[in-house]
């Protein structure tokens, strides 16, 4: 049987793509001048879309491709992939939850340690000779033992919360409904959450709804003594507001995985010695990047063979 469209959207590590290829017939979608001449000749054939969760599928990619069946994101985030025409054409969609989780809460909580502790730059000043030659570090601030307030509780924000119980932390987390199986405080509204908070970490779903969820009026809650952890979606927070509070101090300090405009940050960033800066890494490992990769591909060749989807989203 002759081997099915399928359109590539984004880069994919070697092994996925090399796998993609035995199965299907593999259209790259690259950032080219060309790129819209390319979709019109190649849309009518396409039967199946793989992309990364930063870069989905919009609209005018699915409505390109009057034959396609099914989008299978190599990702959790399902914001980028426009689902409302996908769900009128009945477009299959699917994405790689679970298998990633453990390493985006890893890094989350990584990212909070570096921060409160200076550990990225207390490394460049033992490495620079800074230490011998202008003395010790500077003090930096108790991570453990703190406020951690979780901005969402589905998958990742829970096994943050996991964790953070290690490190004595108290816990408090917001969602659109109280989670009676959590062991943690439930504060619903996200100013409120950020006042309570020492560190608000931000785990939500990118949706409509929570479009800059972390406002000026969040930020100025969380205040001069409190710290920002982003490994959710840049849109997720004012990235303005965030640049001013970083600016004058009214927030101390902030990590942030996920960026406006990424992989091109915003400059005002590099410039911030209260910002640790991430470069949307955080399902990033071997491990994860290989389960999510596989998971991606069992979704494709599940629903050519008529089988169940293993993680529909649509
Ligand atoms: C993806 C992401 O893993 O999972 C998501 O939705 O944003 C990322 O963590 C990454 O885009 C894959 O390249």
């Amino acid at each position: 049987m002759s081997k099915l469209d399928l359109l590539q959207i984004g880069v994919l590590p070697e092994w996925v793509e090399h796998e993609l290829a035995q199965s299907f017939n593999v259209h790259r979608l690259v950032e080219t001048p060309k790129r819209a001449g390319a979709l019109a000749e190649l849309g009518p054939h396409i039967r199946c879309i793989a992309t990364r969760g930063d870069l989905g599928a919009r609209s005018e990619i699915i409505a390109a491709c009057p034959a396609l069946e099914m989008i299978s994101i190599y990702g959790v985030g399902y914001d980028a992939v426009d689902l409302d025409s996908c769900r009128v054409r009945s477009i299959k969609v699917t994405n790689t939850p679970d298998v990633l989780t453990d390493d985006c809460a890893d890094l989350a909580v990584g990212m909070w340690l570096a921060l409160s502790r200076g550990i990225v730059a207390a490394e460049r000043h033992a490495r620079s000779g800074d230490w011998a030659t202008k003395g010790g570090f500077p003090l930096q601030h108790k991570a453990s033992g703190k406020r951690a307030g979780i901005l969402g509780a589905g998958r990742i924000g829970q096994a943050i919360g996991r964790r953070l119980q290690g490190f004595d932390m108290d816990i408090a987390y917001s969602a659109r409904r109280s989670r009676g199986e959590l062991p943690w405080r439930f504060i619903a509204d996200a100013a409120a959450l950020a006042e309570w908070a020492d560190v608000l970490f931000v785990t939500l779903a990118a949706t409509a709804d929570t479009y800059h969820i972390v406002s000026k009026k969040v930020l100025s809650a969380l205040g001069s003594e409190g710290f920002l952890v982003n490994i959710s979606r840049a849109q997720n927070v004012d990235e303005n507001a965030l640049l001013c509070a970083l600016e004058t101090g009214s927030l101390r300090g902030a990590a942030l995985d996920v960026f406006e405009g990424e992989p091109k940050l915003d400059p005002r960033f590099t410039t911030l010695p209260n910002a640790l800066l991430q470069p949307h890494h955080a399902s990033g490992t071997h491990e994860t990047r290989r389960a999510m990769g596989q998971l991606m591909i069992a979704n494709l060749n599940a629903h050519f063979m008529g089988k169940p989807l293993l993680t529909p989203v649509v």
